[in-house]
């Protein structure tokens, strides 16, 4: 089989196994590896301490091949999640907390890794290679978003994600290594967008007509990325971050990322930042809501069945899961029970309560005195603690004596140190 028709070949199959995008590079060094560097050595990873292993790999995914035939080719694979947008109502809705469109699913781990596997079996078959490729879906040495943008299949915006001009940036992507020579797509330093595609004009970028010919800073630096950024002049994600976690258009700080504390740390969320979080219990996607690419999008069924957004898992009431007949937030068994296959797991019931009760103080009602008083008594001192925290901001707001005794209450019996900080603080500050 050529080369020409194997590419077309697995082309069609990545179609045939629920992939929206496929396009194919040749290995090379990754674009932005001395910029990841940099990010690393300022400390931005915080507790993801698997994104300093294996640099060289990062730089050169040619490298991932263990024993085999180096690899050759890079198959990056996008698949669309966006569903529906929430009403700003929702959205606004202090009682309930807000989850990020991708965990609205199950795993797209879970669910993508596999497909890899068989697109690679696909592969296999058709060449006899007896080794096997690397798929890889968030789990790898890869700068995904790099290989995106370098095989075209988006750009890379200012709020750091890869956005299709059509599509938006709502995309899980995904990357393929093989060894065999492909045909590779040409890199693309023009997109050519229909103006049909898009609505109206957009502050801040250019009128509709102009869209025909707009260039990508491919070539652009990290600082400056030319007046052919294809983000034009806005810049309103940057502005619409409620913890001004970026530093600059591209460059992020996760240390004061939503989607960070609220899904990777397992440590306690600082308290400057608490009250920024709103009702975002798990992930962020406020820099994707603004974004004018993603205004566009009419919702759609995903190809892949496990990906269908499930209603209970978008913005559940923040009560619900302190209560006795769905306890979730309070029992592991529970927690289990209605996360099963969901993202959710990764934070972990402590964290989700932690996330939770910071929601709850933000929220402020004193209907959410007993579930904040149930919290205050967990096992987790993570929680306890927050809960101490959203305790806090009841007393401060309304004057809830029963705030302020179950305050005096956790202080008295509190072992651990931090936990007892918080209720201190939390005290004081409403004194
Ligand atoms: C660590 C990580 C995080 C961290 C850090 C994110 C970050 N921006 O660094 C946290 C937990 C905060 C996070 C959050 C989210 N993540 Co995340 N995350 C990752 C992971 C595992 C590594 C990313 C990484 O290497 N970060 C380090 C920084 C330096 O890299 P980067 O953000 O990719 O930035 C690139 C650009 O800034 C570029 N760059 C720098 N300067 C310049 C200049 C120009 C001109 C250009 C063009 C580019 C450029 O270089 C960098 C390398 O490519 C990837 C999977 C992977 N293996 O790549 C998923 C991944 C990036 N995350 C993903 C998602 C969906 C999210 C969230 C939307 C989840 C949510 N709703 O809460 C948010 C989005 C936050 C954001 N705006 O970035 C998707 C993104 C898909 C997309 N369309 O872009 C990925 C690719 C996972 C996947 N397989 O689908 N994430």
């Amino acid at each position: 089989m050529s080369d020409r028709c194997l590419t077309a070949a697995i082309k069609s199959e990545a179609r045939g196994l629920g992939f929206d995008f496929c396009r194919i590079v040749g290995v090379e060094e990754a674009a932005h590896a001395d910029f990841f560097v940099r990010w690393l050595g300022l400390g931005r990873a915080g507790e993801m301490e698997y994104l300093s292993r294996h640099a060289d790999k990062r730089r050169s995914p040619a490298l991932l091949a263990e024993g085999g035939a180096p690899f050759r080719s890079l198959i990056v694979l996008g698949v669309d999640y966006h569903r529906f947008d929430l009403s700003p109502q929702v959205l606004a809705d202090p009682a309930r907390g807000i989850i990020a469109r991708y965990a609205w699913s199950d795993d797209y781990h879970e669910i993508v890794r596999p497909l890899l596997y068989e697109l690679d079996g696909f592969v296999r078959a058709r060449t006899g290679r007896k080794t096997l490729g690397k798929g890889l879906v968030d789990t790898g040495p890869v700068l995904e978003r790099d290989w995106a943008h370098r095989a075209g299949l988006g750009f890379t915006g200012k709020n750091c994600c890869t956005i299709h001009p059509r599509q938006g940036s709502w995309l899980f992507l995904a990357t393929l290594l093989v060894p065999e020579k492909l045909t590779y797509d040409p890199v693309i330093d023009v997109w050519d967008v229909p103006a049909s595609s898009v609505g109206g004009v957009i502050d801040g970028l250019p009128a509709s007509g102009e869209y025909g010919r707009w260039r990508l800073p491919v070539n652009g630096s990290d600082t400056d990325p030319g007046p052919e950024a294809t983000c034009g002049q806005c810049t309103r994600c940057l502005d619409a971050c409620p913890t001004d976690a970026f530093i600059g258009p591209f460059h992020l700080d996760p240390l004061r990322c939503i989607a960070y504390w609220t899904i990777e740390a397992r440590r306690p969320i600082p308290r400057q930042l608490r009250s920024k979080f709103g009702n975002r219990i798990f992930g962020c996607d406020i820099c994707q809501e603004v974004c004018p690419w993603n205004q566009r999008l009419a919702g759609r069924t995903p190809m892949l069945e496990g990906l269908r957004a499930r209603r209970e898992r978008v913005a559940p009431p923040l009560l619900e899961g302190f209560d006795p007949g769905t306890p979730y937030w309070l029992e592991p068994r529970a927690f289990a029970e209605r996360w099963r296959r969901s993202p959710l797991k990764r934070a972990k019931r402590a964290g989700m309560l932690r996330n939770v009760c910071v929601a709850l103080g933000n929220w402020g009602d004193p209907a959410a005195f007993w579930a904040l008083q149930a919290a205050s008594a967990d096992s987790s001192p993570l929680a306890r603690g927050h809960a101490g925290w959203a305790l806090g901001q009841l007393l401060r707001r309304h004057r809830d004596g029963r705030a302020a005794s179950c305050l005096r209450a956790l202080l008295a019996a509190e072992q651990d140190t931090r936990v007892r900080e918080e209720a201190a603080v939390a005290l004081d500050g409403a004194a």
